[in-house]
């Protein structure tokens, strides 16, 4: 049995510009996995945001000219409209601004202090504004570029501080990564993260004298939190129910700790070494898993406005719609590496995929039924060696195996499997000639089994595309009006599509793209 709730985040993203296509790579990848889990009937919170404290924003607000809450307000909106767009279904959606949150950061503030976890001291360093964090010498680029941001400067800081002492945690990290090596997925990024904390942890800044946008520091009110030990929190924060008073027990009770912090792979540190630090030190239960997944590239170049081509997440949705875009990035890319975006591969893969192995799997199969079954769908009983049958059953718990592990890839290459095994089987088979030949009943239980098959592939793709899927069972008849009422008992059982009931007429239910 599955636990009861399941857990899944994204980072919360800085509002320093308007999202882009790696925010919406990191947020699909978490609806998908979290529709996954509820199409297995758990109680599934799926949580993003906005990061909105920091020097970085607050730059960005006086350029702008306007007060920093008004510049947050609007791009936090921006997040929100393209969440819509991809069909995304958050259930919370934290912005660091909101009061409530702040609540919760000053209550972890006070536990870590009592520990007696925080200490003042000098921090002199370079910092990059945009990652927000202090650079060692030996990590940035000639003439003192970040790695991150090759085309930012660092900035010298020297101030006085208030520190986390990280340092204090060396060795509970150490035995958390040796005790659970699922926690900092994949493999690579552990050994990333594991030959970074054996070099020895240094405590860290957790405070800015000299950034007035942030939660007032609460031991010394002429200092602000530093932006990342604000925005770990919000993975509490998060988990409050709204109805609730804002406080750590609440925060605790039912969503916490999280299954999986999805977060890319840049961010990876800040999750995986001080994140859990910061628990640790407010005796509070660590998460599960933090997995950092690769970067996107275009055209096989780092995308950025220096470069000029990005790819612009609202444009691309709204050219090919949700499903394509999501498509394409979950299943394309294996999760873990990193993977590009070019528009030529896109349309081909979208193409052959869903407008043919499936949409005109469902559309040939379906004119079929009206020519020799009068438009009904057949009652036969499908004998157990029925090969799609068989195929569907045994690649049924792969797929679920596959979700789990967050192999998105794979879970849709093999659902896409069971489509191209029944283009073949109709090929093979002929029902065309069956047909001529008076051979009624044989011509039944293919069709019903191809059209059983597509009704399976809909529901096991329905994380990736659920309006695709949504849109395949109306056509076979199904009354439903959403994906997520799906479930995976019954819905992958064999022999759910009814006897005799009448599909809508045949459209595509995904149009080939024409390429220009
Ligand atoms: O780091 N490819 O926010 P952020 C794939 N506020 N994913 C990408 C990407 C790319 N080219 N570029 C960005 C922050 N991402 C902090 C997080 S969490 C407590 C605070 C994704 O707006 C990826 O998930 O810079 C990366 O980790 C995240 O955006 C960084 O978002």
């Amino acid at each position: 049995m599955p636990d009861p709730t399941f857990v899944i985040t994204t980072p919360i993203y800085y509002v320093n510009a308007a999202p882009h296509i790696g925010s919406a790579y990191t947020t699909m990848i978490a609806d998908a996995i979290a529709r996954y889990h509820r199409l297995r009937g758990q109680d599934v919170l799926m949580v993003t945001g906005t990061d909105e404290h920091g020097q970085k924003i607050q730059r960005t607000a006086e350029e702008r000219g306007i007060p920093p809450q008004q510049h947050c307000d609007e791009l936090s909106t921006e997040f929100v409209k393209l969440w819509q767009l991809l069909n995304i279904r958050h259930d919370r959606f934290i912005r660091t601004t909101d009061p409530r949150h702040k609540a919760i950061v000053r209550e972890f503030f006070q536990r870590v202090w009592e520990q007696g976890d925080i200490v003042t001291g000098r921090q002199q360093g370079w910092y990059c504004v945009s990652c927000e964090e202090f650079k060692d010498e030996d990590e940035l680029l000639e003439g003192g570029f970040c790695p991150l941001h090759p085309n930012k400067k660092v900035e010298w800081k020297d101030e006085e501080n208030y520190f986390f002492r990280l340092s204090r945690y060396q060795e509970k990290l150490e035995t958390l990564y040796a005790t659970h090596p699922e926690f900092i997925q994949p493999e690579s990024r552990r050994n990333e993260v594991l030959s970074f904390v054996k070099q020895g942890l240094r405590d860290f800044s957790i405070s800015r004298p000299s950034v007035s946008w942030g939660i007032p520091f609460p031991t010394d009110p002429s200092q602000t939190i530093y932006v990342w030990f604000d925005a770990l929190i919000n993975y509490l924060s998060a988990a409050l129910d709204p109805a609730d008073e804002p406080t750590l027990a609440n925060a605790l009770r039912r969503y916490w700790p999280a299954d999986v912090h999805l977060v890319g792979k840049d961010i990876v540190r800040f999750h995986a070494i001080y994140w859990p630090a910061m628990l640790l030190s407010a005796g509070l239960p660590l998460p599960k898993q933090v997995f950092g997944h690769g970067f996107l590239t275009k055209d096989g170049m780092k995308m950025g406005k220096s470069l000029g081509n990005t790819l612009d997440p609202f444009e691309l949705t709204q050219q090919y719609g949700p499903d394509a875009v999501r498509y394409y990035f979950l299943t394309e890319i294996e999760l873990g590496k990193d993977g590009d975006f070019s528009e030529s591969r896109f349309i081909d893969v979208l193409n052959a995929n869903l407008a043919n192995d499936l949409g005109n799997l469902l559309n040939r199969t379906l004119n079929m039924l009206k020519k020799y079954r009068d438009y009904r769908i057949p009652s036969v009983g499908i004998p157990e060696d029925n090969p799609l049958k068989a195929l569907a059953q045994t690649l049924t718990p792969v797929v679920a195996e596959a979700y789990e592990r967050l192999d998105l890839s794979l879970a849709a290459q093999k659902t896409l499997s069971l489509a191209q095994a029944s283009n073949k089987y109709l090929d093979e088979q002929a029902p065309w000639t069956l047909h001529k030949q008076g051979k009624s009943e044989q011509v039944a239980e293919i069709l019903y089994s191809v059209l059983e098959s597509v009704r399976w592939v809909a529901v096991l793709l329905s994380p990736v595309v659920p309006d695709l899927s949504l849109k395949i069972l109306q056509q076979l008849g199904f009354q439903l009006t959403d994906a997520t009422q799906l479930r995976w008992d019954p819905d992958t059982t064999w022999g759910q599509l009814p006897a005799e009931q009448e599909p809508q007429s045949p459209t595509p239910v995904f149009q080939r793209i024409v390429k220009e």
